[in-house]
């Protein structure tokens, strides 16, 4: 008996994106609804990060330290994208976060028509940072506005300092790049100044910290960027009235 084989084209009916030209259909309707949240989380003066990597770089792990230090100061709200399985979402969620998982269902990236959806039963007032944990892949994710007001890339250490010029379009599009697990660095053959050097020929104003959620390193100043963006864009609201 034959064992079936799993179809190894991507042009399949649940969305993906393979054809030039729906690409860019897509992409247009996906800034309309991307220009909504924004609008949406202008009203409600929430801040919206939208925080991208590849598989593992430490997105979770990273969202869970945030809650535990901030969760007394700061309101969160923490969507999470995956192809499958609400973890991530659970291990937010089991240290006190407000979390909410979209399955993509095979998907490679968070489109922000999903976002619009899961707005729906997420309630943003009150808050002040929404944080979208994208699906962990340098890719597409790069190329699917969400509204955010900025997105946030991090880079680990175990995944080798070559990323930013092989995927340049994340690099260009982010505001800020956290280069993860610094506390290997003693282990790995990971160059800071070198990969902060071709992030910034990529993108001259990118900003750059290098933290560890393990032993803490650089947490405090990605917890100062964040009390910061808050602190903008509360004020810019203000002003905008
Ligand atoms: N040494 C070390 N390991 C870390 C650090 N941050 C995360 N990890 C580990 O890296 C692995 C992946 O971490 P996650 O936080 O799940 O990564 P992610 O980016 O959310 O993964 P996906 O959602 O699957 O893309 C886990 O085993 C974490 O314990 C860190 O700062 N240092
Ligand atoms: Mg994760």
């Amino acid at each position: 008996m034959s064992i079936p084989r799993a179809p190894k084209s991507s042009k399949n009916n649940r969305g993906t994106i393979t054809c030039d030209n729906t690409t860019i259909h897509l992409l247009q309707a996906n800034d309309f609804v991307a220009e909504s949240i924004r609008n949406q989380m202008a009203d409600n003066k929430v801040l919206m990060v939208n925080i991208t990597s590849s598989a593992g770089s430490g997105k979770t792990t990273l969202m869970q330290e945030t809650v535990k230090r901030l969760k007394d100061e700061i309101k969160m709200g923490i969507l999470v994208g995956d192809l499958e399985t609400e973890r991530d979402a659970d291990r937010i969620k089991e240290i006190g976060g407000k979390a909410l998982q979209i399955v993509t269902g095979g998907v490679c990236h968070l489109e922000a028509q999903m976002i619009w959806q899961a707005l729906k039963s997420f309630d943003v007032s009150g808050l002040d940072v929404l944080f979208v944990e994208n699906v962990g892949n340098l890719v597409c994710p790069a190329s699917f506005d969400l509204g955010e007001d900025y997105r946030v890339t991090l880079i680990s250490t175990t995944e080798g300092d070559d990323k930013p010029q092989k995927y340049p379009k994340m690099f260009l599009t982010s505001e800020l790049m956290l280069v993860s697990k610094a506390d290997l660095l003693p282990y790995l053959p990971f160059d800071v100044d070198a990969v902060t050097k071709d992030a910034r020929g990529i993108n001259p104003t990118i900003e750059v910290i290098t933290i560890s959620s393990v032993s803490g390193i650089g947490i405090d100043s990605w917890c100062n960027w964040l009390r910061e963006k808050i602190r903008e864009k509360k004020s810019a609201d203000t002003l905008a009235v």
